[in-house]
């Protein structure tokens, strides 16, 4: 018996996945049972659990809760689901989740194999080949004000319109929910906020507009800056009343003061609101349409919106309504559109998710929409370039330095970000390292995902990091033991570097990434006013159209600051959202 027992669990060792099955049937598919493998995903090892029959899968599970809740969780759902449909592990990769979708289709073609499947035979007969040319069902939806979008300011306008009793409804062309969102690191700029008070930080909403106006060379529109920066404080408020805190404040390029917020442990800002802001949606009990393109926007004879046409999975939608909020985002991953407004920038890596392709833009000029600083686009210094993951700003703001390949501090570090990235591409390579310590790690759960995502070398040493950068050991702890100098002395002779300086690097062991410019934000888009209303070429508002967020321009001017794409998602959002629901009234 014992000799039995011990065949078997040879046998499913040998699998590589184990197997609670059943014999082999003479025919079938598979044999049936339930059967696990894992691949290794972005930050986690991902489980799948298939369970089959003689002929069929019928239960997918995939357990990706170590990966990033709003990307990896969704591809977790929807590749189950496609599976499922498809009867086979080869199905589409998610697009922005692509490591995570890898090993999710390794593992179910694992778990596959050990059922005894032959997955050439189940692609030959996969079952999710519909007809490509069945006709869309046409479907009419009469609603009050339809919200383009759910990203963070569609999500914030459509808590608002909920919260205030409207009818609506929300479309995402996308899967899943977050947009570009998903993708914020760093924090949301506000000033006069409790939290700041609370801390004893001296900060103004005339220093902050101050700060945005500077950092945007003064293109920005000052009414536009004027109004994020006086609405910020009861933005961080009202962020509070739906769970939403904020209370971690750090230093971000080009501000005067410690003004950026960020989730108590440091995590990265945008998966927490936009984790926050579903949960909020839940509980109102509003269904946010994925899967839904909206295609064109709809006026009447007066050139007031009354609807927008929409394509889903199934359906051609048309939705009568009087307002629309368009919250479609940048155009940071339209690789044409970048070529078109900055043939310079083609071939730089993107941040960006891949829904961020300008739709809104493109809808609301052909109504006539203006458009501004729409060549402004801007590279964030540190991003990692096989992965193009952002590596926040906070990192720097924390006290990490910048190095070059010859081991050689080259900026401060925390000059706007085209100043940081314009210095590194003037090093050779048109690359840098960014270099921080244990103690910089611990106080910082971003880094988490960076090194989890193996995007870090580290060692114990200096001299051991430098060795493995290929950089002269000598001249790597030179300029470390320099920067510890200037911490302690709180001055930087050869930078001018006044912040981000409050600890030291020489907690081992010690991390580098290495790291050059992409794409990160499009700070051009419609023109609107104050009251987020879109204005067209003849400088008129277009009535019943409002835009929140980065499908607008005027803001951030020629270069955002870090920290102020939360805050316009954020503020804007709620005042499109306020608009609209005055506008339908
Ligand atoms: O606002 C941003 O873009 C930001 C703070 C990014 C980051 O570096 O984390």
């Amino acid at each position: 018996m014992k000799k039995l027992v011990c065949l078997i669990l040879s046998l499913m060792l040998l699998c590589g996945a184990s197997a609670f099955a059943e014999a082999l049937p003479a025919e079938g598919l598979f044999t049936p049972g339930t059967y696990e493998a894992e691949a290794q995903g972005l930050l986690s090892t991902i489980k799948v659990q298939i369970t089959v029959t003689e002929s069929e899968i019928t239960n997918v599970f995939i357990d990706a809760s170590g990966e990033t809740a709003t990307l990896g969780g969704a591809a977790a759902s929807i590749l189950a689901d496609e599976i499922l449909t498809a009867q086979t592990p080869n199905v589409d990769i998610m697009s922005g989740a692509t490591v995570s979708s890898n090993a999710i289709i390794a593992a179910a073609t694992e778990a596959l194999e050990a059922a005894g499947a032959d997955i050439a035979a189940l692609d030959a007969n996969r079952r999710d080949t519909g007809d490509e040319n069945a006709v869309k069902e046409e479907k009419t939806i009469d609603t009050e004000i339809v919200i383009i979008g759910a990203g963070g300011a569609g999500m914030t306008a459509a808590i608002m319109a909920q919260q205030a009793g409207k009818d609506f409804v929300i479309l995402e062309k996308m899967p899943y929910v977050g947009g570009n969102t998903t993708k914020a690191t760093g924090g949301m700029n506000a000033a006069e906020t409790h939290y700041q008070k609370e801390q004893g930080i001296e900060d103004s909403k005339a220093l902050f507009a101050a700060d945005t106006m500077q950092g945007g060379h003064a293109l920005n529109d000052p009414q536009l800056v004027a109004m994020l920066a006086n609405s910020s404080s009861d933005a961080i408020d009202w962020l509070d009343s739906i769970g939403a805190e904020l209370p971690k404040i750090s230093f971000s390029g080009g501000a005067s003061v410690n003004r950026i917020h960020a989730p108590a442990d440091g995590s990265g800002v945008g998966n927490y609101l936009v984790d926050r802001f579903s949960a909020k949606l839940d509980e109102l009990g509003v269904e946010v349409m994925l899967n839904t393109t909206a295609t064109e926007l709809l006026v009447d004879a007066e050139g007031k919106i009354c609807g927008v046409k929409a394509e889903g999975a199934d359906a051609l939608y048309t939705f009568n309504c009087k307002a629309v909020v368009l919250a479609t985002g940048g155009f940071g991953a339209n690789l044409d559109m970048i070529a078109e407004y900055r043939p310079d920038l083609q071939g730089t890596v993107t941040t960006n998710a891949p829904g961020a392709t300008g739709d809104g833009i493109l809808m609301a000029k052909a109504l006539g929409a203006d458009l501004v600083d729409i060549e402004q686009i801007q590279l964030h210094p540190t991003v990692e370039q096989t992965t193009s993951m952002l590596i926040t700003e906070s990192v720097r703001g924390d006290g990490a330095i910048l190095v070059n390949q010859q081991g050689l501090r080259f900026t401060n570090e925390l000059l706007t970000r085209d100043a940081v990235s314009a210095a590194e591409l003037a090093q050779e390579g048109q690359y840098a390292y960014i270099l921080f310590d244990q103690n910089l790690r611990d106080h910082l759960k971003a880094i988490e995902k960076y090194v989890k995502a193996e995007l870090t070398v580290q060692a114990d040493t200096i001299e051991g990091l430098a060795e493995q950068l290929g950089i002269d050991p000598a001249t790597l702890a030179k300029t470390l033991a320099d920067w510890n100098e200037i911490v302690k002395n709180q001055r930087d002779p050869d930078f001018g570097r006044t912040t981000g300086m409050n600890a030291d690097l020489t907690t081992p062991p010690y991390y580098a990434i290495k790291i050059a410019p992409g794409i990160h934000h499009t700070m051009g888009g419609v023109k609107i006013n104050t009251a987020a209303e879109v204005i067209n070429t003849e400088g008129k508002v277009i009535p019943g159209l409002f835009a929140a967020g980065e499908v607008t321009g005027g803001v951030h001017g020629g270069n955002r600051l870090g920290g102020n794409a939360v805050a316009d998602i954020v503020i804007f959002g709620r005042i499109a959202a306020l608009s609209a629901i005055e506008y339908v009234k």
